[in-house]
């Protein structure tokens, strides 16, 4: 039973690991990166433009891309080769190879070289009964070795599978051999039933679109553990240059094959209506035509095709609503978000229901259920969420005095069944973004919040859960040092013998090191959620009576698994030691380069940036993605799907950011300092007056095993190993002051303008950091002489010269910030303070390092050894257990002592 429930769901993996738990709905496979797909990859390939090529990776990637496909089958090219050379590329930029990567090509010495350099668990696209089984079991098996995962076209000796009975019939057969032969995982094997294009005219088309949905759902049935994926523009095929109707006829294919049990696909979210966006008239003749309802289909939308234009839709604000009953009222205020009416809105319905609670857990929690269903389902997005939390709060807060229990939100005593939930950022962290969106989205789905806040105790988290009778606790960090934390609060509440399940969420947090770390010291439900709308199902499970059982044992097992894999791949990960490492820096040639002297040493102080400089510093892309819109800047604005809501957004952000500016609600100062310095070893050594003081900067070095030519970088390298060399060290904040304007907010339960605000400040200190190193490079160093860059090419760093910041994945050790903040004097001379896990306060604040050498480039650490760990703990003056501590995500190794089975 154990092996069965330790391959029940397939597991994929790029730096991160993609998980298809049953929460996951559908995965989106970017397809951008396949010369046969794209016109313009395909040029910069031809050309020998990889590192344009890389920025199209990276455009899918930060354009929601879950799995990357790549595919280089051109006549024109040496494939194998060029795949070598793309995925080697893919592999040093961890912003992209974080995600799990899909070699495609129909030419198996490409798939062979693709499986050789790609890392983690990818997926070869594809293999099929074509050429008979002997070839097949081969490939499979190879595959197998290489520990990927495999798409199976549903093609055979025949030709492709065209009809329903083929399609599972091929299926069938692959599987049987895949997995009584071969032995493949089930959960390995994903099918192409073969998406092919509907309402060509041709009978014998009539039943493509129909045939792939009975044909998953055949195999979601019968093939236990494999999945279905499919490339799903070819449905439209015959509508080309229809731009409209091919977009509706993808969404309702898709909304209909995900329902049918599609697991991915490749989908271009540019190509894609939202399914309840489209015209009910167009939908009805699309969905005729998918499911082949009548002779006439095709025709039907061949004609009304015609009159379909692609003109833009507008939304015409209408009062109608007003006439509706009350119910219906408020839930259109919630759903829509609109606060206007809200006063007259509950006072009548108080007066309706008599009972101030029942208003509450009627009318209210009913719209909120649906604004929680629609965002679950994915027809909401966060920013409208959070307004529609806004219009509830409001409504609750009026109630509030004409409750039982004046002044207090604690309606639900032993009258009401609603479920709370206790959210709090750990001890140390400042970070509340993620944490408040939690909290909006579970509010959404009926839960009461207990938010107390950041930088909370374990004993106050512990006290108050119990005080408040909680239903469950949910923990929430941004960076390393919480993780710490987490573990400590768990294992207080196993101490204090509390049985409420805990949910482990925040940036840094990860399913692995909750099952490594957490899960062990804690009895109870230990849940990691990667992001909020996941918290919604996580916590119906953990909570409800009849699945909270059968729930815990299921996690447990899984963090069990999890744990056990873990330290099977510590065994086998190929490291390099300290010495080998050290023995292969990246190589500068030093006998030719002199040390690029600053024109201005020393330290430059900013009382009060510009904000209005700083606002054309202003990266929008996180910004984005923190309200959970995917997409790049500026292209996101015009995205079929999230454009509307991103615009909306972007429009408030500015109107709110000319506010903060014109009335200065919170002011930015900085501090960068421009000093000599001497390396020695992965130390770097600060010269003061050309004096040594005990200022030491101390770096780490990659360990993981390099091909030829691929060094170990350290962020010492990019020091002269034997003159005096420059470095430098900035530390900004855009945060002062914004305290005042919080509480005004939050005293309104105000959301959307309190997270608002958070994001912009948070927006303009990472400007800030531009801005600086601007300033740097032009005028305090002096060495970039070339002309003004506008703000894309900064945001692409078409500069010389980096600044990794403490934390970040170049030097991922937070303790290096005191040494900084020290030499530096932040605190006296711009307030930024370290918490004792070396948060930053205020919360929008950065800090780190200048490098000038013109090799300088940013890097991932990735797991180090425990030869270096010892040596860094010498280097530091600190404990080798506390060196771990600090380095836990990046050990390759387990610390003894720190896994204990129960
Ligand atoms: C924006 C950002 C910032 C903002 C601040 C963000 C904020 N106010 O929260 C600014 C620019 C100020 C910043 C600064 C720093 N940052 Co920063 N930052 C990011 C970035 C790009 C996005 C984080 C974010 O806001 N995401 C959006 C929010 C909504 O997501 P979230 O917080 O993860 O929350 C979601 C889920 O995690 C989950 N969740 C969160 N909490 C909870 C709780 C529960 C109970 C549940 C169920 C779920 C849940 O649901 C949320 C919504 O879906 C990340 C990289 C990344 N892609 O994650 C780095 C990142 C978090 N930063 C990092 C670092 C190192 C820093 C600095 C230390 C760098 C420095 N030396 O200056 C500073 C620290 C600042 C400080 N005050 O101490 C690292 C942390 C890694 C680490 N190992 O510690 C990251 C991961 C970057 C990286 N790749 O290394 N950062």
């Amino acid at each position: 039973m154990s092996k069965i429930k330790k391959y029940n769901v397939l597991k994929l993996s790029g730096l991160e690991p993609l998980v298809f738990t049953p929460e996951i709905n559908f995965v989106n496979i970017g397809e951008r990166t396949n010369v046969t797909g794209s016109k313009k990859f395909a040029r910069l390939i031809l050309n020998g433009q990889y590192d344009e090529a890389l920025e199209v990776a990276l455009d899918q990637v930060r354009g929601g891309a879950q799995i990357l496909d790549v595919c280089m089958d051109e006549g024109m090219l040496d494939g194998a080769a060029a795949m070598k050379k793309f995925l080697n590329l893919i592999a040093s930029e961890p912003e992209i190879s974080r995600i799990p990567i899909m070699i495609d090509s129909s030419r198996w010495e490409i798939i062979l070289e693709g499986l050789k350099c790609v890392q983690g668990k990818g997926i070869v696209n594809s293999i099929s009964l074509k050429n008979g089984e002997k070839e097949f079991i081969h490939q499979a098996k190879t595959i197998k070795k290489f520990g990927a995962a495999v798409v199976v076209m549903a093609f055979d000796e025949a030709g492709q599978a065209d009809t329903y009975q083929r399609r599972i019939d091929i299926c069938k057969r692959s599987y049987d051999i895949l997995v009584n032969e071969v032995r493949f995982n089930p959960q390995d094997i994903i099918f192409d039933p073969n998406i092919f294009p509907v309402a060509t005219g041709m009978d014998e088309h009539r039943k493509n679109a129909l045939d792939f949905f009975h044909a998953t759902q055949w195999i979601k049935q019968n093939l236990p553990g494999a999945k279905v994926s499919g490339g799903v523009s070819n449905v439209s095929f015959s509508f080309r240059g229809n731009d409209p109707v091919r977009e509706a006829m993808h969404a309702a294919f898709l909304y209909h094959a995900i329902r049918h049990g599609m697991d991915m696909g490749i989908v271009n979210p540019s190509m894609l209506e939202v399914y309840d966006d489209i015209p009910k008239d167009l939908l009805q003749k699309v969905e005729d035509v998918l499911f082949d309802k009548s002779e006439d289909a095709t025709e039907a939308l061949l004609t009304f095709a015609e009159t379909v234009k692609a003109s833009g839709k507008k939304e015409v604000a209408s009062e109608e609503w007003r006439n509706d009953p009350i119910e219906k009222r408020i839930e259109h205020a919630l759903v829509k978000g609109i606060i206007d009416y809200v006063i007259e809105d509950t006072e009548e319905a108080r007066l309706a229901y008599k009972n101030p609670l029942k208003v509450i857990e009627g009318p209210l929690m009913d719209g909120m259920n649906v604004v929680g269903d629609l965002f679950g389902e994915g027809k909401m997005f966060l920013p409208q969420v959070v307004k529609s939390a806004r219009v509830m709060k409001k409504a609750v807060a009026y109630l509030e005095p004409f409750m039982p229990k004046i002044g207090d939100l604690d309606y639900n005593a032993e009258q009401s069944s609603i479920k709370k939930i206790l959210l709090a950022t750990v001890k140390g962290d400042v970070h509340d973004i993620g944490k408040n969106i939690v909290g909006v989205v579970l509010a959404c789905n009926s839960y009461q919040i207990i938010d107390l806040g950041v930088m909370v105790d374990a004993q106050k988290i512990i006290d108050e859960a119990i005080k408040n009778q909680v239903d469950i606790i949910g923990l929430s960090g941004l960076i390393t040092p919480s993780l710490d934390e987490m573990v400590y609060v768990a294992s207080e509440m196993e101490r204090q013998g509390l049985d409420i399940p805990l949910l482990i969420g925040g940036a840094t947090t990860s399913r692995i090191h909750t099952a490594v770390k957490i899960d062990p010291v804690y009895s109870g439900i230990v849940v990691h959620v990667t992001d909020a709308s996941k918290s919604v199902p996580i916590a119906g499970e953990a909570i409800s009576e009849e699945t909270k059982a059968e729930y815990k044992v299921k996690l447990k097992e899984t963090y069990r698994q999890l744990r056990i894999e873990h330290e099977a791949k510590q065994m086998v990960k190929q490291m390099a030691t300290l010495e080998e490492a050290k023995a292969n820096p990246v190589f500068i040639d030093w006998e030719n380069y002199e040390p690029l002297i600053p024109k201005k040493l020393g330290e430059k102080v900013w009382e009060e940036l510009d904000l209005s400089i700083l606002r054309d510093y202003i990266d929008w892309t996180p910004f984005f993605s923190t309200w959970m819109l995917s997409g790049k800047y500026p292209k996101i604005l015009e995205d079929p799907i999230v454009g509307n809501e991103a615009k909306k957004l972007f429009s408030d952000a500015n109107s709110i950011l000319d506010e903060l500016i014109a009335e200065k609600w919170i002011s930015a100062k900085a501090i960068v300092s421009l000093f000599p310095v001497r390396r020695n070893g992965d130390d770097v050594t600060v010269l003061k007056n050309e004096m040594e003081t005990p200022f030491k900067f101390h770096f780490l070095r990659q360990q993981g095993k390099k091909g030829k030519g691929v060094p170990n970088r350290s962020l010492a390298d990019y020091i002269h190993p034997d003159k005096i060399d420059y470095m430098g060290g900035f530390a900004v904040t855009a945060g002062w002051g914004i305290e005042a304007k919080l509480a005004e907010y939050q005293k309104v339960h105000d959301d959307y303008h309190d997270i608002m605000l958070k994001s912009l400040a948070d927006r303009l200190a990472e400007a800030g950091a531009e801005y600086l190193h601007e300033v740097v490079r032009r005028e305090l160093w002096g060495y970039e002489k070339s002309g003004k860059l506008d703000n894309d090419s900064l945001i692409r760093e078409e500069y010389l010269g980096i600044r990794p910041a403490p934390g970040y994945p170049a030097c991922p050790e937070h303790s290096e910030k005191r040494t900084l903040f020290d030499l530096l004097e932040v605190e006296k001379k711009t307030g930024i303070t370290l918490t004792e896990s070396y948060a930053m306060y205020p919360t929008s604040s950065v800090s780190g390092f200048y490098f000038g050498h013109p090799e300088s480039r940013y890097f991932g650490l990735g797991k180090i050894g425990e030869d270096q760990v010892s040596d860094y703990a010498i280097r530091k003056g600190v404990s080798k257990a506390q060196a771990e501590r600090w380095l836990s995500p990046n050990l390759a190794y387990s610390p003894s002592l720190q896994i204990q089975e129960k």
